[in-house]
């Protein structure tokens, strides 16, 4: 008897999916690669059912023989192990990302002369469709909520970038870039406290009260599915933040990040040069125990930003203060610094790391922007957060394009920098 190999992500199970199965059992025993959740988050989506759901729902499946999990989006390591004769797939993978993989089965099946057999796509299935409306589905706040733990769990490092209303938050959710066998994607958005005040034309000095942060949120609620971390700056008085937790809470969010300053908060990437007050480890644990309690959700993460580094209070503060916010019950740690070299956050990481090895661990590498993600992974980091980028490039755009039709007394040499106006009208659907 032969033996047939496909693979599958089949988190949405549709008819395109028992075509191939069908017509690929009719060629011997069929074998199904069933990818992990792992590996279906190195290219998309969170799946909405997870791989023990998935496995089960293809062991039952009429036509298939066996089922077994697929770690890696690339067929090598499961073909070598199952040796199968066949390899079957869709004919729509010879162009983008997928083609290498294509390349690479190709590649293998010669090693004991199997062949790949491709059949015409199920044109009927539109998976952009689905996914729409498994996107919207899960965009609600109880299913947006506890996206970022389960990514937490699932990748190797939760690529975060900043948004300041609803037309950046639709850049962090579509933006994509195949690399190599992958797609990279952000995973999260960053409603940071500077570029929500800038975006308003306000410092970033708690000036921009709770309830037009939430506007902001709102905006890019909206228009995005992606799990969103809330710059919390302070977390203001705890009388205040037990409340404004439980609201941000319910409203989907997955995690805010407080910081350990008192007083008048300014940007930390002021450093020293401003005066700035870190709070008492006592006070800041207190207002960590009390937020938590606050909470309705196991879902929802309290993370305690550290600014010794950035306050030159040295290393062993620092991490003095991670141990007592983790016993406060902080559910992650931001460290942060202005250095332009990544040294003192790697030896934080790393001292970090010898006492709890679970705990996720954030940085912002504003300052230290040479850093690779890989670096970080490396390191322990678990969520890295662009935290300005998109508001600091559109600003230097549009004072260029402003500064070019002053030039120019007209607006036609600007075009070459803009989108066109069909783009910007079919840019946002009308339903
Ligand atoms: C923010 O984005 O507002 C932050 C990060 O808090 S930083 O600006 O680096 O302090
Ligand atoms: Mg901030």
């Amino acid at each position: 008897m032969k033996t047939v190999y496909i693979a599958i992500s089949a988190d949405i199970l549709h008819h395109g999916h028992i075509n191939l199965i069908k017509k690929a059992s009719e060629y011997g025993d069929l074998i199904v690669g069933v990818l992990t959740d792992e590996a279906i988050a190195t290219y998309k989506r969170l799946p909405v059912l997870d791989f023990k759901q998935r496995l089960f729902i293809l062991e039952n499946i009429q036509g298939v023989k066996k089922v077994v999990a697929q770690e890696s989006l690339d067929y090598t390591d499961n073909l070598r192990k199952y040796k199968p004769d066949y390899v079957f797939h869709g004919d729509d993978w010879k162009d983008g990302v997928q083609s290498k993989i294509r390349q690479n089965v190709i590649e293998t099946l010669k090693e004991w002369d199997g062949e790949l057999i491709e059949i015409p796509f199920t044109q009927d299935v539109s998976i952009d469709k689905l996914n729409e409306v498994v996107k919207s589905a899960s965009s609600i706040p109880d299913a947006r909520r506890g996206k970022l733990r389960k990514l937490i769990s699932l990748k190797p490092i939760v690529r975060t970038i900043e948004a300041h209303n609803g037309l950046s938050a639709l850049v962090v959710e579509n933006a994509k870039v195949s690399k190599d066998e992958k797609v990279n994607r952000f995973d999260a958005i960053w409603v940071s406290s500077l570029t929500d005040s800038t975006a308003k034309g306000k410092p970033d000095i708690e000036l921009v009260d709770m309830t037009s942060r939430i506007n902001t949120i709102n905006e890019i609620m909206e228009v995005t599915s992606k799990p969103i971390i809330l710059d919390g700056d302070t977390g203001g008085l705890v009388e205040h933040f037990v409340f404004n937790i439980k609201t941000i809470e319910r409203l989907g969010i997955s995690a805010i990040i407080i910081e350990d300053k008192i007083g008048l908060k300014k940007n930390s990437l002021l450093g020293t040069e401003v005066e700035q007050t870190q709070d008492s480890i006592e006070n800041f644990c207190e207002k960590i125990s009390a937020g938590k309690k606050s909470l309705k959700t196991d879902e929802f993460m309290i993370i305690a930003r550290i600014e010794s580094l950035i306050l030159k209070q040295g290393m062993d503060d620092a991490i003095k203060r991670a141990k007592a916010y983790i016993n406060a019950g902080a559910d992650g740690i931001m460290i942060h610094s202005r250095e332009k070299e990544p040294d003192e956050i790697f030896e934080f990481c790393e001292k970090f790391r010898k006492f709890t090895p679970d705990i996720p661990l954030v940085v912002v590498p504003t300052s230290f922007n040479q850093v690779y993600e890989e670096e970080l992974i490396e390191k322990g980091v678990n969520i890295v957060i662009y935290a300005n980028h998109l508001i600091r490039s559109s600003y230097p755009a549009m004072l260029n394009t402003a500064n070019k039709i002053l030039e120019n007394e007209r607006c036609k040499e600007v075009d070459e920098n803009c989108m066109s106006i069909k783009e910007i009208l079919n840019l946002i659907p009308d339903k």
